[in-house]
């Protein structure tokens, strides 16, 4: 630190999850000056954070994992099909001790204002524990599922049992829910996953649903050493094949239309999907699905029916098939014993359009049709998405323009990797860009790969600024709302647009294209001399 107690770096990489642990090895052999700061007391990100009760996977793991450590990826050896998040916690702590990562990371440390400083181009960054640092050139890598939310509803100080939201779980004691009586609020993916491990040992479980989803199952299963063995074999042809996939899954739409096949041809092709794992039943399948709304209607009434075998009271069975959206148009969650939870005596359902809660109380839960009485609530509420972690850094660029005020109308980009106006920054998984949304890992790796080559374009070349051109942050942002408009993702309330949050603009915040067009885009921009982005 300078005698202001200022530290100063080339490059300060915000977020120790898996976009920022990358970074941070890809920065360090370019042989830059480098932190990473990050509010959490270890890696990991989202497994560091969501350590709730059957929080896991729904990609497959191995395909879920770095790519770039041959060794790595010889050693490691997954347990279950779909690792749970004590496994994945692991996984990142030993890539942090391999890559000896920890010595370059300020842990338990949270930025809450960033300032670009327009006479020496650098960025002070400020955080809430009062540590300075300056940097030439900072990486948000703050994830796009990471700021917390929770339901607007008042009395939460007053209620005298414990709450937990999942994603900021406690590490350092075991909740335990052995006779007690819990509520879980949020039916998303988190909810489907913590809902039934509640119930296995709660004395009662009350959930509050607001919409219910298609969930699906997941069918996982342990790993052999003979299935790790075949999977380790598949790493040379796997990786090169994820990249070239729509979001990096291992499954991928059917070139076939739904409508082209006969009627029993297409419902023996669902039947098999549903006894497959993972997203086989999601993006495996007819390719119409993602787009024909009457094609979607079809496998729809196919997985309504799949719920209402599985529940025994056929009243609770129609208040969990979804009666608002179409299939795949909100995230599809995916599921271990999630409907027969609801065949258990100690389960009830309230569903919130009908009977929306009120307040909290001393003892629990107010709804209008009157107190459900509990000793631990649970919000499985989600995230303020994409946008959320950004907008609650104070982060202000040239001529103290605010990022909050730029974007209170939803956000701006160029590519999602920069904001005009905010020189020397760049985001790896935010608004607009697919670093982080799809298969984590697959679509984070390429975006690290190519902001560590303009890090070393910025220094090499001697830069004191890049910028996003406004003309050019004005078509992506632009052609991101038009490609997304008139989709039937569209006719959803979901994170994508901003529904779960009140009074969140209604705009696309994720982008809808592909990985490989994406991390094609951004390799022909740096190929034409950075076209888009202002350089000097
Ligand atoms: P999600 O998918 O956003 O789900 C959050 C759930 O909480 C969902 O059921 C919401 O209902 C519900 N919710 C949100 N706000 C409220 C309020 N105010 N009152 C009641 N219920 C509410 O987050 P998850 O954590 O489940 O999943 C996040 C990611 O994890 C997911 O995208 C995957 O990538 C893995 P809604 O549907 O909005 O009506």
């Amino acid at each position: 630190p300078d005698e202001a107690g200022v530290r100063s770096y080339d490059v300060v990489i915000v977020g120790a999850g898996l976009t920022g642990m990358y970074q941070l090895k890809l920065v360090r052999e370019l042989g830059r000056s480098v932190r990473v700061i990050e509010a959490g007391s270890g890696v990991g990100g989202t497994w560091y954070w969501n350590a709730y009760p059957g929080a896991r996977l729904d990609s497959e793991s191995h395909s879920y994992q770095y790519s770039f450590d041959e060794e790595l990826l010889e050693e490691w050896r997954w347990k279950e099909m779909f690792a749970g998040q004590p496994e994945l916690e692991s996984y990142y702590n030993h890539v942090a001790d391999k890559l000896d990562l920890r010595r370059d990371i300020d842990f338990d440390t949270r930025i809450e204002s960033m300032v670009f400083d327009e006479e020496t181009n650098s960025w002070t960054l400020h955080s809430t524990t009062g540590e300075v640092y300056r940097a030439r050139f900072v990486i948000m890598a703050t994830g796009i599922l990471s700021d917390p939310n929770f339901p607007r509803i008042p009395g939460l100080d007053r209620f005298e049992g414990e709450w937990y939201h999942t994603s900021l779980w406690p590490k350092d004691k075991q909740i335990g829910f052995e006779g007690k009586r819990i509520a879980v609020i949020g039916t998303g993916a988190t909810g489907v996953q913590v809902i039934p491990e509640v119930a296995k040992t709660a004395g009662h479980l009350t959930v509050f649903q607001r919409t219910a989803n298609w969930a699906v199952p997941l069918r996982n299963r342990p790993l052999s050493d003979d299935d790790m063995a075949t999977i380790r074999a598949g790493y040379p042809d796997m990786f090169p094949y994820l990249r070239q996939t729509f979001s990096g899954f291992l499954h991928s739409w059917d070139p076939v239309k739904s409508t082209e096949v006969a009627p029993e041809v297409r419902d023996a092709r669902y039947e098999e999907a549903f006894n497959s794992p993972g997203f086989t039943k999601w993006i495996g399948l007819y390719n119409d699905l993602a787009y024909d709304a009457e094609a979607n209607k079809v496998y729809c009434e196919f997985l309504a029916e799949k719920i209402r075998e599985r529940i025994n009271d056929p009243e609770i069975a129609e208040k969990l098939i979804p009666n608002d959206h179409y299939f795949g148009t909100k995230r599809v969650p995916c599921e271990t014993n999630y409907y027969e939870t609801y065949n258990k005596d100690n389960v009830d359902l309230i569903l919130l359009k009908e009977n929306p809660i009120t307040e909290f109380t001393e003892k629990g839960i107010l709804t209008e049709q009157g107190e459900v009485e509990v000793d631990t609530i649970i919000f499985a509420t989600g995230f303020d998405a994409f946008t959320g972690a950004l907008n609650k850094i104070d982060i202000r660029g040239l001529g103290g323009q605010t990022m909050r005020d730029k974007w209170k109308d939803g956000p701006h980009t160029y590519m999602g990797m920069q904001v005009a106006g905010f020189p020397n920054l760049f985001i790896e998984g935010g608004p607009h860009g697919k670093g982080g949304h799809g298969n984590g890992p697959r679509c984070s790796e390429p975006v690290v790969e190519w902001v560590t080559k303009v890090v070393d374009d910025f220094f090499a070349k001697g830069w004191s600024r890049i910028d996003a051109d406004p003309e050019a942050e004005a078509v992506w942002t632009k052609q991101v709302a038009d490609t997304a408009a008139g989709t039937l993702q569209a006719t959803a309330k979901s994170i994508f647009f901003g529904d779960n949050i009140p009074g969140k603009p209604r705009v696309y915040v994720a982008y809808i294209g592909s990985l490989p067009e994406f991390v094609q885009n951004l390799e022909n921009a740096r190929d034409d001399d950075y076209r888009g982005f202002l350089v000097h």
